[in-house]
């Protein structure tokens, strides 16, 4: 897969992709990543590619022109452009999962107070949240899209039943984990996970992955049968 970001600061993003399984991924070929820095895009020499908002308010506006054009020095057939703004349809594994699929991903971040409304409509086929707060740009919703998406891409996770059973593809949270040492300050590992009766194991962590879900995320069940609510 390759992905393109569009930003103003492409700096940000050393470090998060340079280290671990992204790194990985990249280094293995299923995935590249590269970076237009938007300023690249301004109307005049100067770089400026920001103004005042029309009608009022605080800040700045990202203008249409600079990310219009940055947009399309990128676009390929298949391109499918994602704008992460808070404003957008809360991601979901489900969604994760259906943009691993692509094979082109342009993913527009904002800056300052937003970018002119005629570019996302005219450029942006998607409009994503990573959840229900305000940060200073989408830089960092890009790195947790692509890292929570890059797990759905077949290779990148060393063990396929790592993907299928983690967090959320089950509609419940992941149950909790423990490893040596057996005591640790005086707290004991649950002795059921010593007694390598697998289907007693599977039970267990069953139960205590409903009960926390249900005290934490009760939005994540239908009523009062466990049901998830969470379908792909
Ligand atoms: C800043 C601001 C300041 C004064 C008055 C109103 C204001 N709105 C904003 C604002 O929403 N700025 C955004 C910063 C513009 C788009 C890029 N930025 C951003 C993206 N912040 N948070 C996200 C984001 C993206 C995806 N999921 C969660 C948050």
């Amino acid at each position: 897969m390759e992905i393109e970001i569009l930003s103003l600061f492409p700096e940000y993003f050393r470090g998060p992709f340079d280290v671990s399984m992204l790194r990985r991924a990249r280094d293995a070929g299923f995935l590249e990543i590269r970076h237009t820095d938007i300023r690249d895009f301004a109307e005049s020499k100067h770089g400026r590619v920001d103004d005042r908002p029309f009608g009022g308010g605080p800040g700045m506006v990202l203008q249409p022109g600079p990310v219009v054009r940055a947009i399309r020095s990128v676009r390929k057939e298949r391109s499918r452009v994602i704008y992460l703004s808070p404003q957008g349809a809360l991601l979901t594994a489900a969604k994760c999962q259906e943009l691993s699929l692509s094979e082109h991903l342009i993913l527009l971040c904002g800056h300052y107070e937003g970018i002119d409304e005629r570019a996302i409509e005219m450029e942006v086929d998607e409009e994503i949240s990573i959840g229900d707060y305000v940060l200073t740009s989408g830089c960092a919703p890009a790195i947790v899209l692509i890292d929570a998406m890059a797990r759905f891409i077949p290779g990148v996770i060393g063990h396929p039943d790592a993907v299928s059973e983690d967090s959320f593809q089950e509609g419940i949270f992941d149950s909790p984990h423990y490893t040596r040492p057996e005591n640790f300050e005086g707290k004991e590992v649950p002795s059921v996970l010593l007694g390598g009766n697998h289907a007693e194991i599977r039970k267990w962590r069953k139960a205590q992955a409903i009960e926390k879900t249900r005290r934490v995320r009760p939005d994540l069940f239908l009523g009062e049968h466990c049901e998830p609510l969470y379908v792909h």
